[in-house]
């Protein structure tokens, strides 16, 4: 099989300096044909050679400088723009400051890159999660001042690690010469180290102090955000961002991609063909493989569970789907693979982490054979023994797997789809409204292909529960670090990445009380989130974890807000829904150019029946 390549944009620079090394040379795609040299530069400004790895070949076809499209300037900042843009990157978050206004000047000649004020540092990265998840391709960047901005951050920073996804954050910094002397908002290593705050919470941070080399780092930082899948970060200091910097140049490059091992793929698909019992676990890594898991899983008849964040990667209508399996997970999938325990486990994209795996239950290690696909070769055997581990893609194991299984006869068996928790809750008139029956109308009004997002709480269980969804992109929520607002934020994010389609955050009342803001940004920018607050006056999560941990729980109610007057004040649509009738009406005046708050009085003593979380911390709280 020829091996896949992507392509990427990096800045080149503009004089050439042809080495004769060997390692210098430039092969076209096919990795056999010498097309030219590389090109490098003896200028103690330039950027350092690039590794072969990074560089390997390229199609060169250098663009013209940007002075005329940068309005005449030639600044650092400018050459960062022309990087961004260069990079496919359109759209910018953020929030202005002194220390990063040369990148917002630099944006005025750019009328292409769409610019997001956001009321919150860590907001307008929660965006971005939700923007590269209905974007898959996509690399939002989020611009923040220094100082306050970058300390902002971390928790946005933190969640975009946890969920694996590429991030690129410009962080402005106080000009070098004032470099320790507490300058206002100084951030430099002299004072808090902005740059040492962040580097555990990003792929890469660094903070760049030659002019000339800023377009090669900014490109350099990108590629690892795409490569390694997370958040970089750099820091800018003001001086820097205004030097005078020759316009830059792009080096079409491109970057094998690692074959797959034809031997080992065999062995995975004589493992299935022999298993007696075999049990797809698909992870939200999983999502690009969608149709191929369906096709294997249909044809065959091997029955699926799904992390939570994977819902809807297989239909969950279908009978071989049986189901979440841990938090907020159905008595289904755990009862099936109790009843039926795996010989051969194929899990699929899954980091196997706590959330998904109902805190690392024996039930999923397979008799047998335990097979991890994943992309990211890190997440072998951090939890489960596998026998057969593949670094891959999942799209193109699956596609070979199923190759070879093409003549494999079905499985004989019953499988019985998902059984929910009370079934009964997602019926009827009840007030106040159940949860379950909350989300059970919202998708009866709303369109079958809506993106769903989840806040974190008690709500999140329920949306995990009782959300039936039937396409691989429907569903996210940020639990890997499990931040508030993390919901609102990401179906900001995904509304203005995929403005035809409809987006419905479920949300706390308190996670709103805490994110809620960026409302305003949303009637700004005139985007039509449906945002449905689960309102039961309380911390209901913890309250009742709490509670049930220790039999006592301070209290964590409040004062009710009113969800519907908020949001007016805002500009936004409010409605108060206290029973079927009105979420219904709410539902239907929804718009696609105008958020819409729907305050859901929901029963404040609804707790979801099973908190594996909960029992998690009990054994541990109790000693
Ligand atoms: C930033 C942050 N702070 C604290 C927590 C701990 N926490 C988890 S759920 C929760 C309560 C959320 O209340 P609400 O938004 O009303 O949701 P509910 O549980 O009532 O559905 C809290 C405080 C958190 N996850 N994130
Ligand atoms: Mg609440």
């Amino acid at each position: 099989m020829a091996a896949p390549r992507r392509t990427l944009d990096v800045p080149i620079t503009q004089r050439p300096d042809v080495s004769s090394d060997s390692s210098d040379r430039i092969f076209d795609e096919s990795g056999e044909h010498l097309v030219g040299e590389r090109v490098g530069t003896g200028d103690s400004d330039a950027p350092p050679p690039a590794s072969p790895r990074n560089m390997v070949t390229a199609g060169i076809s250098p663009r013209p400088g940007r002075i005329a499209e940068s309005g005449g300037k030639s600044r650092c900042a400018d050459r960062l723009v022309d990087v961004l843009e260069g990079a496919g990157i359109d759209t910018v978050y953020g929030v202005p400051g002194g220390a990063i206004s040369p990148i917002y000047d630099a944006l005025y000649d750019h009328p292409n890159i769409r610019v997001v004020h956001a009321r919150h540092e860590t907001s307008a990265i929660f965006m971005s999660i939700g923007h590269t998840r209905v974007r898959p391709n996509s690399i939002p960047c989020v611009l923040v001042t220094s100082g306050p901005g970058v300390t902002n951050s971390v928790t946005g920073l933190a969640a975009v690690l946890g969920e694996g996804v590429p991030v690129v954050v410009i962080g402005g910094e106080v000009p070098r010469a004032k470099f320790g002397h507490r300058a206002l908002q100084e951030g430099s290593a002299e004072t808090i180290d902005v740059v040492n705050i962040v580097r555990t919470v990003t792929r890469s941070a660094a903070c760049i102090t030659i002019p000339g080399h800023a377009a090669y780092q900014l490109a350099t930082a990108i590629d690892r955000a795409k490569t390694e899948r997370g958040p970089v970060f750099l820091s800018l200091p003001l001086d820097v961002a205004v030097a005078p910097t020759p316009p830059i140049q792009f080096a079409r490059t491109v970057r094998p991609r690692p074959t797959l091992d034809q031997a080992l793929l065999t062995d995975v698909a004589d493992a299935l063909r022999n298993a007696r019992r075999p049990l797809l676990l698909v992870g939200s890594g999983a999502r690009g493989a969608a149709y191929e898991i369906r096709a294997l899983a249909e044809k065959l008849r091997i029955p699926v569970i799904t992390s939570p964040k994977a819902k809807g990667i297989v239909p969950e209508m279908a009978d071989y789907c049986v189901g979440v399996f841990g938090y907020g997970g159905h008595p289904s999938a755990t009862e099936f693979v109790q009843q039926n325990p795996p010989d051969v486990v194929l899990a699929l994209g899954c980091g196997l982490t706590e959330p998904s795996t109902n805190s690392w239950s024996s039930l999923l290690q397979a008799s047998h054979t335990m097979i991890q696909v994943d992309i990211d070769p890190s997440q072998f055997g951090r939890n489960y023994r596998p026998d057969l581990a593949i670094e891959g893609d999942a799209t193109e194991v699956v596609r070979e797997i199923r190759r070879r299984l093409a003549h494999c006869a079905p499985w004989e068996r019953t499988l019985p789809g998902i059984r929910y928790l009370d079934p009964h809750t997602l019926e009827g008139d009840r007030v106040p409204l159940p949860p379950a029956r909350v989300l059970r109308v919202v998708q009866e009004e709303m369109p079958p292909t809506t993106v769903y997002t989840s806040d974190i709480g008690e709500h999140l269980l329920f949306a995990l529960h009782y959300l039936q969804l039937s396409y691989p992109d429907q569903f996210m929520a940020s639990y890997a670090l499990g931040s508030m607002g993390s919901g609102i934020c990401a179906a900001i994010g995904a509304k203005l990445a995929a403005p035809e389609r409809s987006v419905v955050a479920i949300c706390g009342d308190y996670g709103f009380q805490m994110y809620g803001m960026d409302l305003n940004m949303c009637v700004q920018e005139g985007l039509g989130v449906v945002f449905v607050v689960m309102n039961d006056d309380r911390m209901r999560m913890v309250e009742a974890g709490i509670d049930r941990i220790y039999g006592r729980t301070l209290p964590m109610h409040g004062p009710r807000v009113n969800f519907a007057e908020l949001a007016r004040a805002h500009g936004a649509q409010g409605f108060v829904a206290a029973d079927v009738d009105q979420l219904r009406s709410a539902l239907r005046r929804a718009r696609h150019d105008v958020p819409t708050v729907i305050d859901a009085r929901i029963d404040p003593t609804a707790a979801f029946p099973m908190n594996s979380r909960v029992q998690e911390i009990s054994n541990f709280a109790s000693g």
